[in-house]
């Protein structure tokens, strides 16, 4: 079983080229839909043997032993992180306008469950008692997102003073708490309005986004360090324009590409906006980035595949925003594709804004065969496409440093779904959490340890929440939420982790 329906697809279809290939795309698609509601086959916990190196990384021994305990330095930002979408609920409250994920969500067959995120984990109405669960857990940095159809509700123009009003009150309980806000501006939801004028495929959109970057900016930047543009395009490039699978559900890979430099066109022209409301805050974008490994190094097959695998998922959105350039293996194949990118005189000199910091999303590597096939070598958790090999995060930060020099790097996404539920005295132990995320703090520590400089970490998830086309069926969250009752619970996971900011030392 596959699953293609999350940001693994592409690894599943096997076919490298398929990024840029709609028609074999398309033709690989309907083979597995139903492949989420697959249950996990394995544990989540790190195993296996080394693969080989990764691409671009010359000498990353991934598998040595790292030494425990392992101590952070005092200021390391601990942190949580949420989205909008996925946790707010509210979605027609207090002037609010339609996203692309409520449009989604609302037809038939798009959500495994046929849930939507109409009331999600009611956020929207219990921010103050989720701020507090926080604190008490002794979290510091708060990764949240801000949706864009609050603020605005057609994308554009009129400002809905209540939806900024949410976030101010949001903002105050996090001050009250001593925990530092780090909003994204876009997790997904882009305003329906917009999507109905072409959406990021039209390039009016890349701009509607600095001038929404200046509202909030203007309205709540005082008192927020750090804000993050766009989370994880790649996924909306992939799995919302070609695999269509996620909003706005397209599958046209001329539509893809173009949405994609528009993105991160985007991301140029927030950035300058923030800079110039805020000078002082720190900017980054977001990427869900991973190490590729050919399956076997010895295959120049496989190892000219994962090369250009490595430019798809890495290079593509890495090279604009810190490098100004588009990577030429990309551009190329892209062309055998008849796809080329809308870029327009001086789009690259915007998009290269570097990043105060550089938010990484880590999951899960990508072993690729001769020809573009995927190799799945490592145990999955409930998502199928989510490979559990914590040295992993270790190669993609060391080659990180190696390629782009030594960016600010924070983790702003990593974790795993537990199908654990709660015991017969409502506690939830779930120790396959615990194993993935004690695993991988131990790399990330090694990788800080080798020299790369990296501010904080951000557990996915804080409390379980609406898991885009997957719907409730994964619980993501360290706080078990009872989607009935609205009642949080911290799981096992929380405790854990809880013990480990107040220890700064993972062991
Ligand atoms: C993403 C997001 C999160 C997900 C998480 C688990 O990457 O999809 O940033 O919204 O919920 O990654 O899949």
């Amino acid at each position: 079983m596959v699953d293609l329906t999350r940001r693994g697809f592409l690894r599943d279809t096997g076919l490298a080229a398929a990024v840029a290939a709609g028609a074999s795309l398309l033709g690989a698609c309907d083979s597995s839909r139903s492949a989420t509601r697959t249950p996990s086959s394995g544990s989540p916990s790190a195993s296996g043997t080394s693969p080989s190196a990764p691409v671009t990384t010359s000498s990353a021994a991934s598998s040595a032993a790292p030494s425990t305990p392992a101590a952070f330095a005092q200021g390391f930002w601990w942190g949580a992180a949420t989205s909008a979408y996925q946790i707010e609920g509210g979605w027609r409250d207090d002037g609010k306008g339609p996203s692309v994920w409520d449009t989604f969500a609302h037809e038939p067959g798009k959500i495994v469950d046929g849930s939507t995120g109409d009331v999600a984990a009611d956020h929207y109405h219990r921010y103050a008692s989720d701020v507090a669960l926080m604190a008490s857990l002794g979290i510091r940095s708060y990764r949240f997102s801000i949706s864009w159809p609050r603020i605005l509700p057609s994308g554009t123009g009129t400002v809905n003073h209540k939806g900024i009003d949410f976030y101010k009150k949001l903002l105050d309980e996090l001050h009250k708490h001593d925990i530092r806000p780090v909003p994204t501006l876009w997790h997904w939801d882009t305003p329906q309005t917009l999507q109905d004028q072409g959406g990021w495929e039209n390039r009016d959109t890349a701009k509607h986004f600095a001038d929404y970057a200046t509202v909030v900016a203007q309205e709540l930047g005082d008192g927020i360090p750090m804000w993050l543009t766009l989370n994880e395009p790649k996924t909306v490039v992939q799995v919302g324009y070609l695999y269509g699978s996620h909003a706005p559900g397209k599958r046209d890979p001329h539509a893809a590409y173009a949405a994609m430099h528009h993105l991160l066109l985007a991301h140029g022209l927030a950035t300058q906006a923030l800079k110039s409301a805020r000078p002082s805050a720190k900017v980054g974008p977001v990427f869900n980035l991973a190490p590729i490994y050919p399956a076997d190094a010895s295959s120049s097959g496989a190892v000219a595949a994962a090369r250009l695998r490595d430019g798809y998922e890495n290079r593509l959105y890495l090279d604009p925003v810190l490098k100004g350039s588009y990577p030429a293996d990309v551009v190329d194949d892209l062309a055998k594709h008849s796809i080329e990118l809308p870029i327009h005189d001086g789009d690259l000199k915007n998009m290269h804004v570097g990043a105060d910091v550089l938010g990484v999303n880590y999951y899960s590597p990508t072993v690729v065969g001769d020809g573009g096939v995927d190799v799945r070598k490592y145990p999955t958790t409930q998502a199928t496409w989510e490979q559990v090999y914590a040295p992993g995060i270790y190669d993609l930060l060391t080659r990180l440093k190696k390629d782009y020099g030594d960016v600010t790097i924070s983790i702003m996404e990593n974790g795993a779904p537990s199908t654990i539920q709660p015991d017969a005295s409502g506690q939830i132990a779930d120790t396959d959490r615990i194993d993935y995320v004690r695993d991988h703090l131990v790399q990330l520590h090694r990788a800080i340890s080798d020299g790369v400089t990296i501010e904080g970490y951000h557990v996915w998830s804080l409390m379980d929440n609406f898991e885009w086309a997957e719907g409730y069926t994964q619980r993501w969250g360290i706080t078990y939420v009872d989607f009935d009752s609205q009642a949080r619970t911290p799981k096992q996971s929380a405790h854990w982790y809880s013990g480990v900011i107040s220890s700064n030392t993972v062991t």
